[in-house]
């Protein structure tokens, strides 16, 4: 049994025009009126299917297709959120080979003992609403409801009234459902399985992430009049924890990796001295550990440039997920399936963050990984070939009719 390669190359490209940018890319942020569309086509997909379509408090949409009575179900899916001019296949990849694995149980009228469950995760990349994961969060009971609600974006809006206005404030409980299993598809974003010239990864697990937001106060004032004696420019301070946060990537080494992706200046002109300076820190690491020796590092590179110039600074450790294993039997039977494709594949641990690292609290969790272009994802380059998809959509329907019970 095998995925129909041309439905799923169709539902991709049907899938990523919801959102699309003039260069191929993708911009479809999380509970915009994108994402609606895409929903609602995913919705439609869904019931096409057959499957049973219900929404929880975070938005998370469920397709349900029924296995034996009183049995836990098998779950399948990713994210449809984008990041700014991102890619059209972090996350809606995942969705899309889930979907086509359940078309495919039906094309083949094939009756399973779990149910099989396809979920799309809310606001999964962070880029609009923090942290990210956050709609697996809550499932999870690692995030509260209400904490996730008032989360808002960067115009004040809040999550849950932009979750009411594009009609997916579902009534279901937003909590853990018994699992037989949970499984997810997506792009590995970085260099590995390219470069092996491999089409498949094994997903082991996923790394320890770390994200801080650092507001610093200057004084602002003019440009011209003001001497360098009197000066304490926000910015100047901000440019020394910029490059200090690479510094600590270099000085641990090791797989560390440290990121300063989000800046804003204010007032942010030419002629006025930055008086007030935001900006996050990613710090990532397959150990915790290394992320406990970074994080005070990051304290003292911050107290340091602050006292320097002479400014007031606030620096907030708001999310930490730690190193999250996935479960042996899964990862086993995903080995297998990647095996019976014929196509090279490699186990692997994730450098990025997924719903499944909050799955794994749930229940059984395991990934399947395909390759990424040049390594490169979050940019509109990102892009995977057909044939590894193709390789990737059969593992992970060769992983589900084991893991599910074929019939
Ligand atoms: O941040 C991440 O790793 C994911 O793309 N949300
Ligand atoms: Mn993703
Ligand atoms: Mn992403």
């Amino acid at each position: 049994m095998k995925i129909d390669r041309k439905r799923l190359e169709h539902s991709i490209e049907e899938l990523g025009r919801i959102g699309a940018t003039e260069r191929g890319g993708l911009t479809r942020l999380a509970l915009s009126d994108e994402d609606k569309r895409g929903r609602d086509l995913l919705v439609r997909w869904m019931r096409e299917a057959g499957l049973r379509v219900t929404v929880d408090q975070m938005g998370n949409i469920f397709g349900e297709r029924p296995g034996e009575p009183g049995r836990p179900a098998l779950m399948m899916g990713s994210h449809a959120d984008s990041v700014p001019t991102g890619g059209k296949y972090d996350g809606q990849l995942g969705v899309l080979c889930a979907l086509e694995t359940i078309r495919t149980l039906n094309d083949h009228r094939v009756r399973t003992r779990h149910p099989v469950t396809l979920v799309v995760f809310t606001n999964e990349e962070g880029a609009r609403f923090q942290p990210a994961m956050i709609a697996s969060g809550v499932m999870a009971g690692k995030i509260a409801l209400e904490d996730a609600y008032n989360a808002r974006d960067k115009d004040g809006l809040r999550l849950v009234d932009e979750l009411e206005r594009i009609g997916y404030l579902g009534a279901e409980p937003c909590v853990p459902r018994p699992l037989r299993a949970y499984l997810e598809l997506h792009i590995e974003q970085g260099p590995f399985l390219e470069e092996e010239g491999l089409a498949i990864g094994v997903v082991e697990g996923i790394v320890a992430i770390s994200w801080s937001r650092l507001t610093i106060h200057g004084v602002q004032d003019h440009a011209g009049p003001t001497p360098m004696r009197i000066r304490h420019d926000a910015l100047v301070a901000a440019a020394d924890v910029v490059s200090g946060v690479r510094t600590i990537a270099r000085e641990i080494g090791g797989e560390l990796v440290t990121t300063v992706g989000n800046l804003t200046v204010s007032p942010n002109i030419v002629n006025a001295i930055p008086g007030k300076v935001t900006l996050s820190i990613d710090m990532r690491d397959p150990q915790d550990a290394t992320l406990d020796r970074a994080l005070p590092r990051l304290d003292r590179v911050v107290r340091e440039a602050c006292e320097r110039e002479g400014v007031r600074y606030e620096l907030e450790h708001y999310w930490r997920v730690p190193r999250t294993p996935f479960d042996r039997e899964v990862v086993a039977a995903i080995e297998r399936a990647a095996r019976a494709t014929g196509a090279g594949y490699r186990r692997i641990l994730s450098g990025a963050g997924h719903d499944a690292q909050y799955m794994a609290a749930i229940g059984p969790t395991g990934m399947v990984f395909v390759p990424s272009r040049d390594g490169r994802s979050h940019c509109e380059e990102e892009f995977t070939p057909m044939d590894d998809i193709e390789h990737g959509a059969n593992t992970l329907l060769g992983a589900a009719l084991e893991l599910a019970g074929a019939l």
